[in-house]
């Protein structure tokens, strides 16, 4: 188990090394989804899949071993080996009730605020979007709506600043926590309030905007670790067989100018459902 003092410095280098709320990617990655304290998942990946890796956020929370994926995942980071974007649980609002807080306590005992407290600071600087090769974009929940219900670009990401930790930005806290629905326009979530389910004609107008293809991303539970939505305009990779997601077969995705999902561990091509509806 690394120290207090090596978690701080880990914490502080990540924070060094920020490139902003989006970051543009190119070359062939290894797309991995949630994986709430799966480590045992993690390590598979990495000795199975080759890197880069691009993560897709929800590190923590859940699963018990959150602080050791999280600083796997920051190592391969500052080693040049990963891509790290930020998932809803990288965030004061869910590691409080989540686990992630309490696993701090129980593991670095009294110094646990104050690490945490890193934590929070560090979790605010993760990029919200990547972009692949020009054509694929990856983010940990979903497009987001402008007020006018429009998509949001991601020039506008992009341009995003201010405290970020909850985050407070609607454009931000968004793209962490949407969700795609088998729907044309797009409806309230059912997950919360300034969160929304976004359809068909968002997806399709979104990737109009920027001449892409695909939105990679984690964030939907499904048993089967991975769904298409919205034509293969959307794809939901999930890596996590821990805590409640035991019986889930984690699925990783490669992506380069297109995305394809294979099950972690078989290394089969996934087949994915379409279109479900999870709410
Ligand atoms: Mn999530």
């Amino acid at each position: 188990m690394a120290s207090v003092d090596d978690i701080v410095d880990l914490l502080a280098r990540v924070r060094e090394r920020s490139r902003g709320m989006l970051i543009n990617l190119e070359g062939k990655y290894t797309a991995v989804g949630d994986l709430h304290g799966d480590l045992a998942t993690l390590e598979l990946v990495l000795k199975e899949w080759e890197g880069p890796y691009l993560f897709l956020g929800d590190y923590v929370d859940r699963g018990d071993k959150g602080l050791e994926v999280v600083t796997t995942v920051f190592q391969l980071y500052l080693e040049g080996k990963a891509a790290v974007l930020r998932g809803n649980h990288e965030s004061p609002i869910m590691n409080i009730e989540g686990g992630f807080l309490d696993e701090l306590c129980e593991k670095l005992g009294r110094k646990c605020g104050y690490v945490y407290k890193e934590f929070e600071k560090t979790f605010a600087t993760l990029p919200l979007a990547a972009v692949v090769n020009r054509k694929i974009v990856a983010l940990h929940g979903g497009i987001p709506l402008r007020e006018d219900m429009t998509p949001a670009t991601l020039a506008e990401l992009e341009k995003i600043e201010g405290d970020l930790t909850a985050p407070q930005n609607p454009l931000a806290f968004q793209t962490l926590w949407n969700d795609p629905c088998p729907c044309d326009k797009y409806s309230p979530s059912p997950r919360g309030p300034g969160i929304w389910l976004f359809g068909r004609d968002v997806t399709r107008e979104f990737h109009k905007l920027h001449n892409t293809a695909v939105v990679i991303r984690g964030h939907t539970y499904v048993p089967q670790g991975c769904a298409v939505h919205h034509g293969g305009g959307v794809v939901t990779v999930f890596s996590s067989s821990a805590g409640p997601y035991q019986k889930t077969k984690p699925k990783v995705a490669l992506v380069k100018n297109g995305v394809e999902v294979y099950d972690a561990a078989t290394k089969n091509s996934a087949k994915c459902p379409e279109d479900v509806d999870v709410f």
